[in-house]
């Protein structure tokens, strides 16, 4: 590693200029966007993806529903391959929205066989890959290519393709998408600030557990932020709704935990509150925030308030993906080459046609 600098180091700081980039592909692509929702007019929206992109799809579906109104959730493409009747509704009229870094992850697209087998409306795609099979299947695809990485963890993947679901949701929704060309800059002083915060925190080796804290619209960006501390650094994480934690998980907190707040505008104080107990716990405390600094020993990353709640997500993702990335560098590890793990899960297809054949019944 010595001298080299590592690719996700790289993909990290380029952020905000792939960020600009994936901003005027959606303000291009809205009255299209728009049209053809209005023609298809679902009644529901299902987002599917595997690690890192089913949590983009957590957080993309929460974002859609808010902003249009129509009733979208998120499962692991797995769930949607093995147990379609259990996920479904019965109208036939649910707009499925496949994300995928690379495009052929074999879960992803047999599970978009799958929905289309079983007379689903129509797949659109999220993706960095234009020519990937998920994007040749897909009725309309969304593609971030400047997001591309070297990297196995997804870092500017993510947060560029957790864009256009925020671009693609206030396009439906009505909202301005041109406020999305406020990310670049706002990140950009970001990364800056919260370099050396993170580069400190992720020296400290006394943690061994990391907790990830966020509801609403950052449950699923917790979610990645507990995967990148995993996959990179190897360290033991896990992430919650931020008042679940009261209920059991608190019981394993204790000097050697860190626990990471994820603070939403509309649930300051009772976030504030949870986090606030940790302390006496002693746990150390790091949130990122729209709002003003904690009282007491806690690190603060700060976020700007000009970009809107709707668009916000995308910026927790820089401070997340730099812990996770320092404390991979002071464990000396490869952040580029997570153990165990490749870019892409691909598997024999031929498994699931015979898996299928025999989950023929429902759970009657
Ligand atoms: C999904 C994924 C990644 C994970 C790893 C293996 O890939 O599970 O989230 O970090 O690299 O693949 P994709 O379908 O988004 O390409």
């Amino acid at each position: 590693m010595q001298g080299k600098i590592p690719h996700t180091f790289n993909e990290i700081n380029s952020q905000p200029a792939v960020w600009a980039d994936t901003a005027g592909i959606i303000t291009a692509e809205a009255a299209r966007l728009k049209a053809v929702w209005q023609a298809l007019n679902p009644d529901s929206v299902l987002f599917i993806g595997c690690g890192s992109t089913y949590y983009l799809s957590q957080t993309a579906a929460v974002i859609f529903q808010s902003l249009t109104g129509t009733p979208s959730r998120a499962v692991p493409a797995s769930e949607l391959l093995l147990f379609p009747e259990l996920i479904l509704n019965r109208s036939g009229r649910t707009l499925l929205v496949a994300i995928s870094r690379s495009g052929t992850t074999t879960e992803t697209l047999q599970a978009v066989k799958r929905f289309r087998n079983l007379g689903g409306l129509t797949v659109w795609a999220i993706t960095c890959y234009p020519e990937s099979d998920l994007a040749a299947t897909a009725d309309l695809s969304l593609v971030a290519e400047s997001a591309q990485e070297e990297s196995v963890a997804q870092t500017r993947s993510f947060s560029s393709m957790l864009l256009l679901a925020e671009g693609l949701a206030a396009t439906i929704g009505g909202k301005d998408v041109g406020l999305l060309g406020q990310l670049p800059e706002a990140g950009e002083a970001l990364i800056a600030t919260a370099k050396p915060q993170m580069e400190l925190v992720g020296n400290q080796k006394e943690f061994e557990t990391f907790f990830f804290l966020g509801s609403g619209l950052l449950h699923g960006v917790a979610n990645e932020g507990m995967l990148k501390m995993k996959e990179m650094s190897l360290s033991h994480s896990q992430a919650f709704h931020f008042l679940e934690f009261r209920h059991g998980p608190v019981s394993v907190v204790g000097e050697r935990s860190m626990v990471i707040g994820l603070l939403s505008p509309a649930a300051l104080a009772s976030e504030r509150q949870l986090l606030g107990e940790m302390a006496p716990l002693g746990a150390a405390i790091l949130e990122i925030t729209p709002g003003p600094p904690m009282d007491g020993e806690v690190q603060t990353v700060q976020l700007t308030t000009r970009v809107p709640a709707w668009a916000r997500p995308v910026l927790y993702l820089p401070p997340l993906q730099l812990l996770a990335y320092y404390r991979t560098i002071a464990q000396k590890l490869n952040p580029d080459s997570p153990r165990h793990l490749n870019a892409v899960v691909q598997l024999d297809p031929a498994q699931f046609a015979a898996q299928k054949a025999g989950l023929a019944g429902t759970v009657s």
